[in-house]
C-alpha cells in the first residue's frame, strides 16, 4: 500500500489546475512496451532506423511492418488504473489537462476530455504528397499503404525525430504549464525534446512538481515529491487519499 503523505494532499487540495506530463511508463501496466530502460523496445531496435522520415522513404514496408504491429498491441489493450486515476481527477479538481507523449489514445478511452498530444496518435495518417488524412482502413497495396487521390505514400501521423511537434498541442501544453499549480510527470524518462522542456516550464512559474516513476529520471531533481513505484499503483492511492480527505471536509 503506497503512502501518501498528509503535506501532499493539503496542498493538492488548495489547488485548481493540475497537469498530468505522461510518458510510455503509465501504459506499461497497459501491456505497451516503453521505448527506454530495462524492456524498453529500443534496446532491440534502433531509433534511426525506424523513428525518422529518412528512414520511412528508404524502407517504408520496414517502417510499415513494424506500425502494424504496434497497432496490433495497442488495439488489444486497455486503459489501465493509472489511466482511470487520472480521469477520476476530472471529479475531484476543476481543471485537469492532461499533456501526452504518447500514441495510444489510451487516456481519452479512459475517459480525460481536456488532452493534449504532443508526438501524434496511431490511430491517424496522412498522405506524405496531398496531406489527406488517413483515418479509418488503409488502402494497403504490396504492404505499403498508398493514397487514392495522388498515388503517394501514406505516413503515420507521428513526430519522429527531427521533426515539429503539432504547433498547436505544444502551444497549448505550454500554456497549461504555465499557468498549472500542481505538475505530474508520470511515467517518462524527459529526454526527449522539447517535450521535457515542459517540466521546466511548470517549475519555473510556480508549479509543485510531482513525480511517478519506477526509478529515477532526469527531472528527479526538480521534484518537490517523488514517487518510486508503478503509476497504475500510486495514481488510484492519491485519488482514493483526496476522496477520503474531501468526504470529512
Ligand atoms: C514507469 C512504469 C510504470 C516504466 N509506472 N513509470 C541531440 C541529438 C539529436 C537530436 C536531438 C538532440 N537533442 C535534442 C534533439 C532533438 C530530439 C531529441 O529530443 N532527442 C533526444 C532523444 C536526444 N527531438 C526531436 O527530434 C523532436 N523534434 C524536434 O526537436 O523538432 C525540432 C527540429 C526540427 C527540425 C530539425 C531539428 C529539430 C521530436 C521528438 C519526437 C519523439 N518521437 C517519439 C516517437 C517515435 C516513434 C513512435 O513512437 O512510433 O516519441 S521517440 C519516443 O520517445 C516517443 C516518446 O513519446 C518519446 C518519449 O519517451 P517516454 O515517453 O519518456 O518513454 P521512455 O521509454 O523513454 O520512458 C519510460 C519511462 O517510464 C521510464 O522512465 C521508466 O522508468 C518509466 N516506467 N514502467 C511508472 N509502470
Ligand atoms: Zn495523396
Amino acid at each position: 500500500m503506497t503512502d501518501i503523505p498528509q503535506t501532499l494532499t493539503d496542498r493538492l487540495l488548495e489547488a485548481e489546475s493540475i497537469v498530468f506530463f505522461t510518458g510510455a511508463g503509465i501504459s506499461a501496466e497497459s501491456g505497451i512496451p516503453t521505448f527506454r530502460g530495462k524492456d524498453g523496445i529500443w534496446n532491440k531496435l534502433k531509433p534511426e532506423e525506424l523513428a525518422n522520415f529518412d528512414a520511412f522513404l528508404r524502407n517504408p514496408e520496414m517502417v510499415w511492418e513494424w506500425y502494424n504491429h504496434r497497432k496490433k498491441i495497442i488495439f488489444e489493450s486497455q486503459p489501465n488504473m493509472g489511466h482511470l486515476a487520472i480521469a477520476e481527477m476530472q471529479n475531484i479538481f476543476k481543471d485537469v489537462t492532461v499533456v501526452t507523449q504518447n500514441i495510444d489514445n489510451l487516456h481519452k478511452r479512459a475517459g480525460s476530455r481536456k488532452i493534449y498530444e504532443l508526438h501524434g496518435n496511431i490511430e491517424r495518417n496522412y498522405c506524405i504528397d496531398c496531406k489527406t488524412k488517413y483515418n479509418e482502413e488503409l488502402p494497403f497495396k504490396d504492404k505499403i499503404p498508398r493514397c487514392t487521390k495522388c498515388g503517394g505514400l501514406i505516413r503515420p501521423d507521428i513526430v519522429w525525430f527531427g521533426e515539429y511537434l503539432p504547433q498547436d498541442q505544444f502551444q497549448a501544453s505550454a500554456e497549461s504549464s504555465k499557468k498549472c499549480d500542481i505538475f505530474f510527470v508520470i511515467g517518462t524518462s524527459a529526454v526527449v525534446y522539447p517535450a521535457a522542456s515542459l517540466v521546466y516550464t511548470a517549475k519555473e512559474n510556480g508549479a509543485f512538481i510531482v513525480e511517478v516513476n519506477i526509478e529515477e529520471t532526469e527531472i528527479s531533481y526538480l521534484a518537490n515529491k517523488s514517487f518510486f513505484g508503478e503509476a497504475g499503483k500510486i495514481l488510484p492511492a492519491i485519488v482514493e487519499e483526496l476522496k477520503k480527505r474531501k468526504s470529512v471536509q
